[in-house]
């Protein structure tokens, strides 16, 4: 399998984080969607990473499709089985992609030129990002894994969520998420984290 995507994609990451989780022989071939006739459109007519080659000239997309395909691959699941983890941890990964999507729309909004943007959307996405934060932490138990007691599709959504959060938007979200930074902490550390941070990101101490 080949995986096509940016380094710096937090969508591309889910995938990257699980296929270092699961050891999977998985290429990884960056592409970038933003040129013009970029060379994903051919793997994907919407032109957006992550883009999985499971067979020949055969792509699986959308990074929720990317990651449900990977966890079920190799018969290693990281969803857990019982009903009320498995929608626990749909719960979290929802909350995890809503933190991402908004932090893709704060960055694109400030990659705009200067009088174009608008300080109200910027706004609105960051404020997204703290009520999302603040639920996670009333909602968490507290302790090593968001569901159950281990690693699961809920704490890596989550994870790459909070460190594209420290990499694009950095600011103080752990004062008043004290649970779900010692969480973060231990997440973040785990190799398949590590490998894959994006270039040029350091991790704040
Ligand atoms: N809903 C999509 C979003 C993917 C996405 O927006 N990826 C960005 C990279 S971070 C992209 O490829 N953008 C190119 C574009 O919007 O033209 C998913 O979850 O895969």
């Amino acid at each position: 399998m080949k995986l096509y995507g940016s380094p710096t994609s937090p969508y591309v990451r889910k995938a990257r984080v699980l296929i270092a989780e699961k050891g999977l022989q998985v290429e990884f071939v960056v592409e970038d969607p933003w040129v013009d006739n970029s060379p994903i459109i051919a793997k994907n007519p919407l032109s957006k990473v992550p883009a999985l080659e499971i067979g020949p000239d055969n792509y699986m997309f959308e990074s929720a499709l990317v990651v449900h395909y990977l966890d079920h691959v190799d018969g290693r699941s990281f969803t857990p089985r019982d009903p009320p983890g498995y929608w626990q941890a749909q719960w979290w990964q929802a909350l995890g992609h809503g933190i991402i999507d908004a932090g893709i729309a704060r960055v694109l909004e400030t990659r705009r030129p200067a009088d174009k943007q608008m300080p109200e959307k910027m706004a609105r996405e960051e404020d997204r990002i703290h009520r999302a934060i603040a639920l996670a932490e009333s909602s968490f138990k507290g302790g090593d894994y968001l569901v159950g007691n281990r690693f699961s599709l809920a704490d890596l959504v989550l994870g790459v969520a909070l460190q594209y959060t420290d990499f694009r938007y950095p600011h103080d979200w752990r004062t008043g998420a004290s649970k779900i930074a010692a969480w973060y902490k231990g997440i973040a550390a785990r190799p398949s984290f590590v490998e894959t941070q994006p270039p040029g990101f350091t991790p704040p101490q």
